[in-house]
């Protein structure tokens, strides 16, 4: 890699003194992982020249948000030629789905596509109508397995996700393999359907099959917001996967043993907190526990996943799980809790959850109620 390499990226920010999205130049210099901004309007230099350790280049897709001292800035484009092309096409996207009979195994799904080079850009657990998997499947409308193929996509809530990385959309279908779960175990037990599918309708997993449906099928999740999701306030409490965790593709280990230890995922979805939004959901820290702005910094630096976490008692023993505050502490003293295992230390302790029952369906609420609207 030159030294002198450098990408250029359209950033925005919205900033809450002037009430209005600023939009900057951004540029990043991989040798080093320095950043320079100019503001695009003003024309004038806005940062110069600086190592920022905590950005790393996978940070730098269209759609994501990413933390540049204290600013949480929103990737909008490519800012030159130079940059698209090089970068534009290690960035595709498709459009994964993980259907009802695979749920139970979210983490490991989601462990298998981080293990194969896969950025989530979005995801959200949502419970699809009739009418609308009747729409999305639409091109099968006439088919004889019409019926039970929409009888099973209603039948528990699905996981659709929205996953870059070069060549996705074939890449992600290899990664599947054969439509029928026994054709796939045939070609390879390592097959992601071979792996989880059921059937030859209950496969497991969706891919988009050409650039044309990914447009379609990421509106279809991500833009109109077809399907609502799945969070049900009662007997449940929230957790959050830190971005620090998240980055180091800790998700679907955590959400692993989230399940085995016997608690029910319930809602997951991808937030990109800004300074605005992170100090409101801490804010019960606020004064009481010193950490509290870099607890802010932590969880504005980048996408979290947040998770409602369904139990008996879940509140009480989802924080039981998760361990001390301290990864240190939690080390010594609860070696298989959550912050043990994958927490570096107290700031990045893999985790959030829910310190008060009293604001467990709060909590919850602030994410998949205000945020989502
Ligand atoms: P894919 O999901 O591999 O793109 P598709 O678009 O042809 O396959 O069909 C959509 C879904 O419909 C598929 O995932 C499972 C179901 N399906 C397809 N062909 C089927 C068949 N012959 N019998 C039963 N279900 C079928
Ligand atoms: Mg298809």
């Amino acid at each position: 890699m030159a030294v002198d390499e450098r990408f250029c990226f359209m950033g925005e920010w919205y900033d809450p003194q002037a009430s209005m999205t600023r939009t900057y130049q951004v540029l990043f210099y991989p040798a080093d992982s320095s950043i320079e901004m100019y503001d695009v309007k003003t024309r004038r230099a806005f940062l110069k020249r600086t190592k920022c350790e905590t950005i790393k280049f996978n940070d730098f897709f269209i759609g994501n948000t990413i933390n540049i001292f204290s600013r949480s800035i929103k990737i909008a484009d490519f800012g030159d030629a130079f940059t698209a092309r090089s970068i534009g096409k290690n960035q595709e996207r498709t459009l994964a789905i993980i259907k009802p009979d695979a749920i139970r195994s979210l983490g490991d799904i989601i462990s298998a596509v981080y293990e194969n080079g896969f950025t989530i850009a979005r995801m959200r657990m949502v419970k699809l109508s009739q009418n609308e998997v009747m729409y999305f499947y639409s091109e099968h409308k006439t088919k004889e397995f019409f019926p039970r193929l929409c009888e099973f996509m209603t039948s528990g809530p699905v996981v659709a996700m929205e996953l870059v990385g070069s060549d996705a959309v074939n890449r992600w279908r290899s990664m599947i393999g054969p439509t029928d779960t026994q054709r796939a175990r045939e070609q390879g037990a390592h097959l992601l359907r071979a792996r989880f599918g059921t059937d030859g309708t209950k496969n497991a997993l969706h891919g988009s099959d050409s650039a044309e449906s990914v447009q379609r099928e990421l509106s279809f999740f991500f833009g109109s917001k077809y399907g609502v999701n799945t969070a049900c306030y009662n007997d449940t409490t929230c957790c959050v996967i830190k971005p620090h965790a998240v980055a180091e593709g800790r998700a679907g280990h955590i959400i692993n043993a989230i399940l085995i230890a016997g608690f029910q995922v319930s809602a997951i979805g991808t937030y990109s907190l800004d300074k605005v939004n992170a100090e409101e959901f801490l804010e019960v820290y606020k004064g009481v526990v010193h950490e509290y702005p870099k607890m802010v910094e932590e969880l504005m630096s980048g996408a979290c996943i947040v998770l409602e976490v369904r139990a008996q008692n879940a509140q009480a023993v989802f924080r039981d799980f998760c361990g001390p505050a301290d990864p240190e502490i939690a080390r010594h003293i609860r070696p298989r809790t959550l912050r043990a295992l994958y927490g570096k230390d107290k700031v990045k302790n893999a985790v959030h959850c829910t310190d008060l029952a009293e604001d467990a369906s709060l909590e919850v609420e602030y994410f998949f109620r205000i945020l989502d609207h």
